[in-house]
């Protein structure tokens, strides 16, 4: 009986480690619309002119965004609802986004104190 629990012990002491790694890898946290795990992200910084969490959508004064050739401009982008419920117009905040030709899709957004 010993032994046995022992060895059952030990399984699930060596299987956590691996798990965990198969669990990063495939990054099976991400939000629905983000399937693809090779785009390109890139980071902003800006100020919250308004945000609709009911149609995924904020519009952003954000600065120049020299990854991107964009000069600082006022612009919507889409976003996860979840994401967009944690921010409030006026807020400075810094920001990941997913770009495209039509704007982007922000993908993490960070108040800056
Ligand atoms: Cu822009």
């Amino acid at each position: 009986m010993k032994a046995l629990l022992t060895s059952m012990m030990v399984a699930l002491i060596a299987g956590t480690p691996a798990f965990a790694a198969d669990m990063s890898d495939m990054n099976m946290n991400a939000p629905s619309g983000k399937s693809d795990g090779k785009q390109q992200t890139v980071q902003g910084t800006g100020i919250v002119k308004s945000v609709d969490p009911d149609k995924g959508s904020i519009t952003l004064a954000h600065q120049a965004i020299p990854a991107l050739g964009w000069p600082a401009m006022t612009m919507r982008f889409k976003i996860d609802r979840q994401i967009a419920s944690t921010v409030k117009p006026g807020q400075h905040v810094t920001f990941e986004l997913v770009p495209n030709a039509m704007g982007g899709t922000i993908t993490n957004v960070t108040v800056l104190k």
